[in-house]
């Protein structure tokens, strides 16, 4: 089996306008869908993070990609990492910290190649990272503090179709701590979460703590709650926050920034500290585990280098007595699916994962959008990843992205269009 065509395709979807401590979501979000074709007809898919830099990263990776056998993929890997300067200069992501290109792009080719070998050989993805040992894959509500609108073509404006439930609480304005309680109650309704996760550093610190004890009296002694503010606040202000909500949290995310503060903050804060922002490759493990900087590591195969590359992840947190979690950014249901095969299959990954995925009413897979049950999502079975890419809807957000006109995720920029001169700050608080 050979690959003799790679589709590189970057696409736009509507995206409300949710705040975090980087700013403000433009009304669409940019992906990129990349499909492998072989010379024996089938096609593999993948999705990763959007924008001309990772089309640029792909397309440079094209004569490595064509004629490969899909199941050669260490050599690519390792060609990946060796060739070019394009190649190993980190960039600096402010929502995920420093990310190189190579593991980004060898996670999108992966994926595609591993939807290809499960379904050359029968077997959904899940098996080929070592089987499942859960059938059910939790996820967590993810709340958002945010401005009214609906994004897309609505952009602040309400969509006249989304007119009650969560389609509706989805486009309204959430603020203040009891708007926000309004909107975890609606999400979990829609999709039945058991855990929840506040995306903090947007207001100032006592309502966020304050969200969070009404969001503990709302849903009871026994739903896990999360914050993240994103390292909006100082180290001073995490201690003082952490006294506030100790016993009230699972764990405490990317409060401050950097590994020595998280690691000062760890020894003075009772409740687990979690990361996407200051460990997010293999490069910063040994200095985080050295320092002690956090408890919990948000795995994300996109930028960690793969599916397999995320198991071996696992195996190092299990080592070190690190627990695993799942971090996400704005995405669709092709990701939505890679996440929920490798999550089946990592038998530490035992907090319910992260998910932007209520918050998109867009779809790429045929059959629509994928359906949370009690929060969790069945492990598909059909072979591959187990779900087929809409080429309608594919053109569609590909018109999307050229018609929106953005080149790169800028929250900052989205933000002083509402509030000019607005800058982020670490810390702000
Ligand atoms: O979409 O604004 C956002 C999130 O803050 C995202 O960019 C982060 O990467 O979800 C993320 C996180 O957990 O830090
Ligand atoms: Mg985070």
């Amino acid at each position: 089996m050979r690959i003799t065509e790679f589709r590189v395709t970057p696409i736009a979807f509507g995206d409300p306008p949710v705040r975090a401590a980087f700013g403000l979501h433009a009304p669409y979000a940019l992906r990129t869908i990349v499909e492998l074709v072989t010379d024996d007809g089938l096609s593999g898919v993948s999705e990763t993070h959007g924008g001309a830099a990772v089309v640029a990263d792909l397309e440079a990776i094209r004569e490595l990609v064509l004629g490969r056998d899909p199941f050669q993929l260490a050599s690519l890997e390792a060609q990946i990492w060796s060739s070019g300067a394009r190649y190993g200069a980190p960039t600096t992501t402010p929502w995920e910290g420093k990310l190189s290109s190579p593991p980004r792009t060898f996670a999108a080719v992966e994926v595609a190649c591993l939807d290809l070998i499960g379904k050359t050989t029968g077997r959904p993805v899940c098996d080929l990272l070592g089987g499942a040992v859960r059938e059910r894959v939790p996820f967590s509500a993810y709340l958002f503090y945010k401005h009214a609108g609906a994004g897309g073509p609505f952009g602040f404006g309400p969509d006249p179709q989304a007119t009650t439930g969560w389609p509706l609480a989805r486009q309204q304005e959430a603020l203040s701590a009891e708007a926000l309680v309004s909107q975890a109650q609606a999400m979990c309704a829609e999709y039945g979460f058991q855990s929840l996760k506040l995306k903090a550093g947007v207001l100032p610190p006592d309502e966020e703590v304050r969200t969070i004890r009404l969001l503990r009296e709302a849903f009871g002694p026994h739903t896990p709650l999360r914050i993240d503010p994103n390292t909006a606040w100082s180290l001073e202000t995490s201690v003082r926050c952490g006294e506030q909500l100790a016993g009230l949290l699972e764990y405490y995310e990317d409060p401050v920034a950097g590994k020595e503060q998280m690691a000062e903050l760890a020894r003075r804060c009772p409740i687990p500290l979690a990361t996407n922002m200051c460990c997010v490759s293999f490069a910063d493990l040994p200095e985080t585990i050295r320092l002690g900087s956090v408890q919990i590591i948000l795995g994300d195969h996109h930028f960690w280098g793969g599916l397999r590359a995320s198991v071996e992840l696992a195996r190092i947190c299990r080592t070190w007595g690190i627990g695993m979690s799942m971090h996400s950014n704005s995405h669709l249901g092709i990701s939505l699916a890679a996440m929920t095969h490798l999550a089946a299959a990592v038998p530490n990954l035992t907090y319910a994962c992260d998910t932007h995925y209520p918050w998109q009413s867009e779809e790429i897979i045929v059959g629509g959008k994928w359906r949370f049950e009690g929060g969790s999502l069945t492990v598909p079975k059909g072979p591959g990843l187990g779900v087929e890419l809409d080429r309608e809807a594919l053109a569609r957000m590909h018109e999307q992205y050229l018609a929106a006109g953005l080149s790169h995720r800028d929250d900052e920029l989205e933000m002083q269009k509402v509030e000019p001169g607005w800058r982020r700050m670490v810390p702000r608080w």
